[in-house]
């Protein structure tokens, strides 16, 4: 294949405001005195923790990248260096058995992320601790974290403190909590692992019409009949609400990250604190919505010319639009401007 028809952008992503690099997950590590470390273990010839000072002395490595998100925004040109994970491993030397490798990061949830090993050394992982230039901040990971092209952003664990090298995987914390896929892939589009429930529960809590509390990660309910729904703090990841009638439905404090909203009438349904990251709401109808404060990094309202449909009672305040894509801010502006 032509290389230069390969896109830049992979399936599903938007590119994020030039320079903007958005804040995602935990914002700091866990609270400690100790200094900071890396260390390496499991299957390997000699465990070695190294201090920070011995990694920054180490040769470093420079590499500009494209970040993606599974929330769907990107970012070109990003540029990090840092020691490359196959020069540390060569330094402790990797046992035979090793075929897995676990970045766990100083977190109080405990958060790690994996990788097969051999996809781990051929993308070139870079343990990287400066960002153009200057120590990584600490909101994104500084002094240490791992950073993986070629995989969503998911796999770059902030806060890098252990390297754990396996012969069995262990999922990650988003992986295992919220059925992130394990593989990862941008250009497969690998968001999710397959739905956490089966049909024959779905089917029931459909007719019922309460989701409140529950976790129902991938949940199909396209052209469904679902008006006045009960989904206060759902946990509703990757669920497909196309062409579905939700009016007056209540999705507030719910988990709707990359839920799929297209064309569903969402006429007076409330959004109040949902985290709409990734979501997609184009061609909804969204009068008498209450977006107030929702989390819109990534969320979509608009596309392939299909705008969704609001009216003067429709709340989408000014405060929560700032981290949209230029586009999307664009539309919903516009939109807004209609009924100012
Ligand atoms: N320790 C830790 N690492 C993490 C996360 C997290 O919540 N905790 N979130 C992951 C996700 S989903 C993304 S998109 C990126 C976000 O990094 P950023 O906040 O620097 O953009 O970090 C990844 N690494
Ligand atoms: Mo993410």
């Amino acid at each position: 294949m032509n290389e230069h028809f390969q896109p830049r952008l992979p399936p599903g992503q938007q590119l994020a405001a030039p320079n903007k690099w958005p804040l995602i997950g935990e914002r700091g590590p866990r609270p400690s005195s100790d200094p900071w470390t890396l260390t390496i273990s499991g299957l390997v010839d000699l465990p070695t923790t190294f201090s920070l000072d011995q990694l920054c002395k180490l040769p470093q490595t420079e590499r500009v990248l494209d970040i993606h998100c599974v929330t769907r925004w990107s970012q070109y040109d990003m540029r990090f260096s840092g020691v490359l994970l196959s020069d540390l491993l060569n330094s402790v030397g990797v046992s035979t058995e090793a075929r897995f490798i676990s970045f766990v990061s100083r977190s109080t949830r405990n958060h790690s992320s994996s990788l097969d090993l051999n996809d781990a050394l051929s993308f070139e992982t870079l343990i990287a601790l400066d960002f153009n230039g200057q120590p990584l901040s600490v909101e994104h990971g500084g002094p240490i974290r791992n950073i993986v092209p070629g995989r969503y952003f998911y796999k770059s664990v902030k806060w890098l403190e252990a390297i754990e090298l396996l012969s069995i995987d262990r999922l990650g914390f988003w992986e295992a909590e919220s059925g992130y896929h394990n593989h990862a892939d941008p250009w497969q589009e690998e968001r999710y692992m397959a739905p956490a429930i089966d049909r024959r529960l779905a089917a029931e809590l459909i007719a019922k019409r309460d989701f409140s509390g529950l976790d129902l990660r991938s949940i199909d309910c396209s052209l469904r009949e679902l008006p006045g729904l009960n989904a206060r703090g759902s946990a509703l990841r990757d669920a497909n609400f196309r062409d579905a009638n939700l009016a007056n439905s209540d999705f507030s404090e719910a988990n709707l990250s990359n839920a799929h909203f297209q064309g569903a009438n969402l006429q007076g349904a409330k959004f109040v604190g949902t985290d709409l990251e990734g979501a997609n709401m184009s061609g909804a109808n969204l009068c008498g919505a209450d977006l107030t404060g929702a989390f819109l990094t990534g969320t979509t309202f608009g596309e392939s010319g299909k705008l969704p449909q609001i009216d003067s009672t429709t709340i989408i305040p000014e405060n929560i639009l700032a981290p949209l894509t230029p586009d999307q801010l664009q539309l919903v502006k516009d939109l807004l401007a209609g009924f100012a």
